[in-house]
């Protein structure tokens, strides 16, 4: 495959697999909205789906979601090898590979990402609640961190900016 074709692939894979498994980029800017929006009070849903879709556009996050949610898959239809499959299926606490490679979203713009990340996955807003909703017959091992640190990357990037536009 040619680079410039399997980057468009890459990208629409990535953002087809969010909506299958129940993730609109609202859902994301919600989350987006409730870090930013005490720091920046005019702030509104269109400017945080704006910063949404550029941390979507990059590489390393499409290839965190692909990876994720491909394990998330596997889980629910049983097909992982163990002690993989019982680990994943059943979300256990000290794994932490869920939250590791959510952290290359995350890690995108800057450290300052951390602590919205480690904010919204304490207070488990929106989404996220969902996500986590263990009735469910889905596996989201993957995707709650990941949702997560798209919420918190695009929240950096959106504070990056509201800085530089102060300092002109
Ligand atoms: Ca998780």
């Amino acid at each position: 495959m040619k680079d410039k074709e399997s980057k468009k692939l890459s990208e629409e894979t990535a953002r087809r697999w969010l909506r299958e498994r129940g993730v609109e980029i609202d859902d994301i800017a919600e989350l987006v909205l409730f870090l930013q929006k005490k720091y920046h009070p005019n702030l509104d849903i269109e400017e945080c789906r704006n910063n949404i879709e550029r941390v979507l556009s990059k590489r390393e996050v499409q290839n965190a979601i692909l990876t994720g949610i491909q394990l998330d898959r596997l889980a629910e239809k049983g097909m992982l090898e163990e002690p993989l499959q019982s680990i994943i299926e059943v979300d256990e606490g000290l794994y932490g590979v869920d939250e590791i490679l959510a952290f290359s979203i995350v890690n995108v713009y800057g450290s300052i990402g951390f602590t919205n990340y480690g904010y919204i996955d304490k207070q488990k807003p929106g989404i996220l609640e969902k996500l986590n909703d263990k009735s469910s017959d889905k596996c989201h091992t993957f995707l709650d961190d990941i949702v997560g640190a798209i919420a918190a990357a695009a929240s950096s990037r959106l504070a990056h900016r509201y800085d530089e536009d102060e300092d002109e």
